[in-house]
């Protein structure tokens, strides 16, 4: 019998195949800047560079910064089940790499030392473990390392983990899915509440909905608040959300539940309150459980660093390449979880909806 788990990480899987402008739930710059696409690398094995051109920055709600290592396309989180032997592939032209294990064990948030002390010989015996260190992988060049030891490892380059922040995590664990969304495992992470919390210390921003009326986050405490950002020109991952929270809103009325969606622009250059209350009108949008937000660029700015979303210009002039993740907020404003953008987004809000698991702290 298929697991849930199983039938939620291949849902999110060909979401991200199916959407050219999000790379699943990370955030890559493989495709910007006019570096061309790069050659995939197999699922099973981990891409080495410096963080341009074929390796992304992504901005990880739970991870913080990681840059210049990738599972298959773009700088991600890597998870791998326990057992597997994977390769280390140095992408760059030119370039020497390694791939060197800083710490093992940690629970986000992460702790990244400033100057760590890495070793450019290879240690470890080709196993992945607290001493492992892949060696100078000249351009081109692989090695193989076993994971045979469960844990997740913070992972940085010799070279480059000062100057390029060259670092990432590999998670070996179990029911891991490689793939353009690997992470976070199973479930999500929940970041404790205090490390969560945008940081407000300041004036609180306020959004416009679409009816026109202002508020702020604090205003919409004492229910569960799932959030996500858009942009209202995006035509590939982001009318895929829209419709799973205007079906989740639909249920939300259907099962008189207490909670609300809010979806914010990720664009406030392009995407105005007006904007967004046509996206609104498109999708039908209920603001009595779905509010659909702009606001001033500062404003939306600033609920967006609160997130610790990113987007970056594309091509055309719009934000092609953007986060997709979906954050669960309890009645007291804490967030309480992180959800990846699938399929199955809608039965998981209504999932944690059902189950209460959101009403409290992580
Ligand atoms: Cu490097």
């Amino acid at each position: 019998m298929k697991s849930p788990t199983i039938a939620i990480a291949l849902a999110i899987v060909a979401l991200g195949a199916a959407a050219a402008c999000t790379n699943g739930g990370g955030l890559g710059s493989i495709n910007s800047g006019g570096g061309g696409t790069p050659s995939p690398l197999p699922s099973g094995g981990i891409g080495v560079g410096i963080p341009t051109g074929k390796i992304g920055v992504e901005n990880d709600p739970v991870w913080g910064t990681v840059s210049g290592y990738t599972q298959e396309q773009t700088s991600q989180i890597m998870a791998f089940a326990p057992g597997a032997t994977v390769m280390i592939t140095n992408l760059s032209s030119n370039t020497p790499h390694t791939l060197n294990v800083i710490g093992v064990g940690a629970t986000p948030p992460p702790n990244w030392p400033k100057n760590p002390s890495l070793s450019f010989s290879p240690s470890g015996n080709g196993v992945l473990g607290a001493d492992y260190a892949s060696g100078s992988l000249n351009p081109g060049s692989s090695v193989k390392v076993k994971l045979s030891n469960p844990g997740i490892y913070l992972i940085g380059c010799a070279y480059h983990y000062i100057e390029f922040s060259m670092r990432d995590v590999i998670e070996v664990v179990a029911g891991a899915t490689p793939g353009p969304t690997a992470s976070p495992g199973p479930g999500g992470y929940a970041l404790p509440a205090r490390k969560a919390r945008p940081a407000l210390t300041r004036r609180e921003p306020h959004l416009i909905d679409q009816r026109g009326h202002s508020f702020t986050l604090s205003w919409l405490r004492g229910e569960p608040l799932i959030v996500t950002f858009v942009s209202a020109h995006c035509t590939d991952a982001c009318p895929l959300i829209n419709g799973q929270f205007a079906a989740a809103s639909q249920r939300i009325e259907h099962d008189h539940l207490a909670a609300r969606l809010l979806t914010i622009t990720l664009d406030p250059e392009h995407d105005s309150p007006k904007t967004m209350r046509e996206l609104a009108r498109r999708f039908d949008a209920d603001p009595r459980h779905w509010l659909v937000a702009g606001g001033s660029r500062s404003d939306v700015h600033a609920m967006m660093r609160a997130f610790g979303v990113i987007s970056i210009e594309g091509k055309h002039g719009s934000d092609d390449h953007h986060t997709t993740f979906i954050y669960a907020i309890n009645p007291n404003g804490d967030l309480a979880q992180t959800l990846l953008a699938s399929s199955a987004t809608q039965d998981e809000i209504l999932d944690g909806l059902h189950t209460g698991r959101w009403r409290t702290h992580a």
